[in-house]
């Protein structure tokens, strides 16, 4: 049976309600944490002595999907579960830019010991469950927790987020169609920015309107301006009342552009500089810092205030990972799934 809710841009966001402003001064706050975070990394891990390793994935401008997603997700009983490009989530639900960062520099007091480094930010007790480094290798994981949530019965649900680089992968397929059939309380995000490393979703996908993918799982389905940090916050909201309710799963493509390369080594030249004009445009800060100035809820002096702020918080972190120890030696196999295995040096 076709599901009734044609893929359609979502409305204009509803009519600002009364507010003393705190909670969307967190939020401003938060998106902008992200972004100096984010832009910050990007000049450590490029100068010279560069003192974080592996791959890393920065995540500017795409900072309202996160943060729209931390408005409405309840840390004691829902789930969040990620790719690889999730510096912004983990801020966003609550780990300190510290432990972020610590984990980037490999150190000892990172959240996953300094041995996971940036794809690998994991921290359950904020409902972070990663951090995953294959494309789409995380969705049945996802599976598992919502099937989880709804035999316990515990009113959580999960939401799981992935790049329009996975929605062709065979675990996008089977997760969707049994979350569905089973009606399990997940909700699923597309972070649609555009391109899957450089080829563009016109290049991967025959049907380019991602949303339309919900249809054929017979889900609830929408696109949504990722930009707009309201309208997230709206969809996002939905989708997990949707599944606090029974409902079932909901399929979010939710619209956005990285402002970055791929990752560190990306030159970008798969982009016109007019194309990137064009979205920054839209940025998601300066959307949401322009509502809030209308709604007089803050004003420049008090932005300005806010970002040295947000950049002092962000050098104590770096200034203090760079100063803490790295793992010892002899602590190379703990936590790591390895260890279940005696290493002999022969293999496997
Ligand atoms: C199964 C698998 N195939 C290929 C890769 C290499 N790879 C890493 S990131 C990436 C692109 C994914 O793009 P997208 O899902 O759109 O996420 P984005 O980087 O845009 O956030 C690819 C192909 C991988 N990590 N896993
Ligand atoms: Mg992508």
């Amino acid at each position: 049976m076709a599901v009734a809710n044609p893929s359609v841009v979502r409305p204009e966001r509803k009519p600002p309600t009364a507010s003393d402003g705190k909670l969307e001064r967190e939020r401003l706050r938060m998106m902008m944490l992200i972004r100096r975070l984010e832009e910050r990394t990007y000049t450590e891990y490029t100068k010279p002595g560069q003192k974080i390793g592996g791959f890393c994935h920065l995540y500017s401008g795409q900072e309202a999907v996160s943060v729209g997603v931390a408005a409405v997700f309840d840390k004691t009983r829902d789930a969040l579960i990620n790719a690889y490009r999730c510096h912004g989530h983990s801020l966003a639900l609550g780990m300190s830019a510290h432990s972020v960062m610590a984990e980037l520099f490999g150190k000892a007091t990172g959240c996953s010991k300094g041995k996971g480094g940036s794809m690998h930010l994991f921290q359950a007790e904020v409902g972070n469950h990663g951090g995953h480094g294959i494309v789409g290798g995380h969705l049945p994981v996802a599976l598992g927790f919502a099937f989880a949530q709804q035999y316990k019965k515990n009113g959580g649900a999960t939401i799981c987020l992935f790049g329009d680089g996975a929605i062709n992968q065979g675990t996008f397929n089977e997760s969707m169609n049994m979350a569905s059939l089973w009606k399990l309380p997940v909700v699923y995000v597309v972070e649609n920015n555009g391109v899957a490393m450089g080829t563009t979703v016109e290049r991967h996908s025959a049907e380019r309107d991602l949303a339309k993918r919900g249809a054929g799982f017979a889900m609830p389905y929408y696109n949504v301006d990722g930009m707009d940090l309201d309208t997230v916050i709206e969809a996002v909201g939905e989708a997990f009342a949707r599944c606090r309710a029974g409902e079932g799963p909901t399929f979010l493509s939710i619209n956005t552009y990285r402002y970055r390369g791929h990752s560190m080594s990306d030159p970008l030249k798969y982009r016109t500089k007019e194309e990137a004009e064009k979205w920054k445009k839209r940025d998601p800060i300066s959307i949401y810092f322009d509502r809030m100035k209308a709604k007089t809820l803050i004003n420049e002096e008090q932005f300005d205030a806010m970002q040295d702020e947000v950049n002092a918080e962000v050098e104590a972190a770096i200034r203090q990972a760079d100063a803490d120890p790295h793992p010892a030696p002899e602590e190379r196999f703990d936590d790591i799934l390895a260890e279940t295995y005696p290493f002999d040096g022969k293999g496997r």
